[in-house]
């Protein structure tokens, strides 16, 4: 695809990678500041130039100032997802939302009962009282740590928060408290800096990006395992071909239904289509194949090179990971590309905006664009490469219980026995720094080999899915302890738990897990890690995993090594407190060596092994 782009003169993310080398020094230790005009400012890594910033700022300041505002956007982008979640569900209690409805009450009322909200009453009742504490968590403002994380949070963990005065005291504030605080003559203290830092990402996992999961498993169905497919392979040719790219299931969830309203495919057909496919891309595709199966075009680094198969006739998006460069791709092709979004738009897209109230006519709106759009397809710019894969998704933490027989203790019993020697999360985007997938697939098939059963979400589980790694015969790569547990359970080695957001469904099963065991998450034979980050979500939901005791390998190195002081904290030091610490590693073999000698560091603690 990448040489059809070429050909066809289209530009992509490898290309303009390219032209930015040599990336900016300064700007990859992380010593740049620009948060006031008496700057831009930059410490000399050296030692030879400058070492403070005009206002005296030194580099520890200045870079751990810089990563937590990447903590602080990541911490938005995931809550204020959360947060339209969280709205839309309490407008379905309102009634103001014909298209939506409370799909899985079990849910709702074990979201209640871990609340302490009374569930003994009519089901609008008991969703009232949810919606209310959720949005609380928002906007509270006293310093209680918020109702959602003081709910899933082992108490173990939640002492720690105490201590360390890091415990998330309302979504928002946090987010906030790190803009006022990296504001210029404010908090100039590295550590009190990075302990906001872990309160604003805390404040995310288990709060904000928290809300979101729990919400849309009520609103939409918790995730159950279902067969699918994924890769550029899943258009078709002679199909109406709609992707839906971007994160929040509150609109893919609408498309998919509106492709399957008969009107519509009768129209696709007046077109001369035989139908229309709608292929997921990031995380709500994420979203709707974990849900419905609904087949996955690909992940980040795919979005310009689907619209290059000629065969997208609408690229619908929301928000977060969309590149401002597909509407210049879809310039060279007959694709529209379709903003949805108020807090999205793209110089030259198509602005159809959503509202939840009408969302059905918008779905239908939004799939009669793509259809309209059908016969314009340049013929001599097609090319969809055959290329798919299939595989089983859907393992929510319920899933993964319902599939061990209705509790964990099957998988307790085989990490004891030493037949799954631990549990990994690989997580996170795709980076033009990385080969494609490549540090997504290699950790995950090392891991595996390794009797290390694989759990993971976003952008790396389509790599995974891709590769045949969701299929219950990858079970044959797997280390034989780890081969005979999937082949008795008839699950794949690596487990598709969802979005990013719902890394929360990563959190929870750690909980789970300690809390049956009796010890902390970080005395576990767990690591994560996110072999080809980008985003600053990534950086966030790195640093709520740490903050949770939970050893996690980055693959792509986070601008922070113009402080040696820093550097210390978050690979060193934080251990002492949370249990968790961060490692960069380049190679994939290298990031599964750190995890594999993590985790069995932890079974020699915590089972005696030698
Ligand atoms: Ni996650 Fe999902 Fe992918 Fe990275 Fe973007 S889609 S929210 S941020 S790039 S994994
Ligand atoms: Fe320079 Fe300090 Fe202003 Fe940053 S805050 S730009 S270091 S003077």
């Amino acid at each position: 695809m990448k040489e059809k782009a070429k050909s066809d003169g289209v530009e992509t993310v490898w290309d303009r990678f390219e032209e930015q080398q040599p990336q900016c020094g300064f700007g990859q230790l992380g010593l740049c500041c620009r948060n006031c005009n008496m700057g831009p400012c930059r410490i000399d890594p050296f030692g030879e130039g400058p070492s403070k910033g005009v206002c005296g700022a030194t580099a520890g300041t200045i870079v751990s100032r810089n990563l937590i505002r990447m903590t602080a956007a990541g911490a938005a982008a995931h809550s204020d997802h959360g947060r339209e979640t969280a709205l839309v569900f309490k407008e379905i209690v309102e009634g103001e939302v014909p298209g939506y409805e409370i799909k899985d009450e079990a849910k709702l009322n074990s979201i209640a009962s871990r609340l302490g909200v009374n569930t003994d009453r009519e089901i609008e009742e008991v969703a009232k009282d949810v919606a209310e504490i959720a949005l609380e968590d928002f906007g509270k403002q006293d310093d209680e740590v918020i109702s959602f994380a003081n709910a899933y949070a082992p108490e173990s963990l939640q002492q720690v928060w105490q201590e360390l005065d890091v415990a998330p005291r309302n979504i928002d504030r946090e987010v906030v408290e790190i803009m006022h605080r990296t504001h210029m003559g404010v908090d100039a203290d590295p550590l009190n800096l990075n302990l906001q830092g872990i309160r604003a990402a805390l404040g995310d996992g288990w709060g904000g990006s928290l809300i979101g999961t729990e919400f849309s498993d009520v609103m939409f169905g918790t995730p159950e395992p279902v067969e699918s497919s994924a890769n550029l392979g899943v258009l078709e040719e002679n199909k109406v071909n709609v992707i839906t790219h971007g994160h929040v299931p509150i609109l893919s969830e609408k498309i998919v239904e509106a492709a399957e309203d008969e009107e519509m495919i009768e129209l696709a057909k007046s077109k001369g289509a035989d139908g229309i496919v709608v292929a997921g891309m990031c995380c709500t595709g994420n979203e709707i194949i974990m849900r419905h199966g609904i087949p996955t075009a690909g992940n980040f680094l795919q979005q310009e090179l689907a619209i290059t198969t000629g065969a997208v006739d609408a690229m619908v998006v929301d928000y977060q990971c969309i590149m401002p460069s597909l509407t210049d791709v879809a310039d060279c092709y007959h694709t529209k590309v379709i903003t949805t979004s108020e807090k999205a738009k793209l110089p030259g897209a198509e602005h159809i905006e959503f509202d939840p109230a009408k969302a059905d006519k918008i779905a239908k709106q939004i799939i009669k664009t793509a259809i309209e759009n059908y016969p314009a397809r340049k013929e001599e710019k097609i090319g969809i490469p055959e290329e798919k894969m299939d595989g089983v998704v859907g393992f929510s933490v319920e899933s993964i219980v319902d599939a061990l027989g209705g509790s964990l203790d099957p998988l307790l019993e085989a990490i004891k026995e030493g037949q799954i020697k631990g549990i990994a999360g690989i997580v996170g985007c795709n980076n033009p720094k990385v080969e494609h997938d490549e540090g997504h697939v290699e950790v995950a098939k090392k891991l595996i080999a390794n009797d290390i059963l694989v759990v993971g979400t976003g952008c790396w589980s389509i790599a995974a899915m891709k590769d045949g790694l969701f299929k219950p015969e990858a079970a044959e790569l797997a280390g034989d302890g780890l081969q005979a547990v999937c082949e008795q359970l008839e699950i794949p080695p690596c487990l598709h738990m969802g979005s990013c957001v719902d890394n929360t469904r990563i959190l929870v099963a750690v909980s789970a897990i300690a809390e049956a065991l009796g010890v902390e998450p970080s005395q576990l034979p767990v690591a994560g890690a996110a072999p080809e980050w980008m985003s600053e979500k990534a950086v966030s939901i790195g640093t709520y995993f740490v903050a949770s005791g939970i050893f996690t390998v980055l693959g792509t190195t986070p601008p922070v090594l113009g402080s040696n002081e820093v550097v210390k904290l978050l690979t060193e030091d934080i251990e002492e407190v949370t249990g968790g610490k961060f490692a960069v590693e380049s190679t994939p073999n290298e990031i599964a060596d750190l995890m594999l000698d993590h985790i069995a560091s932890k079974r020699k603690e915590l089972l005696g092994e030698r």
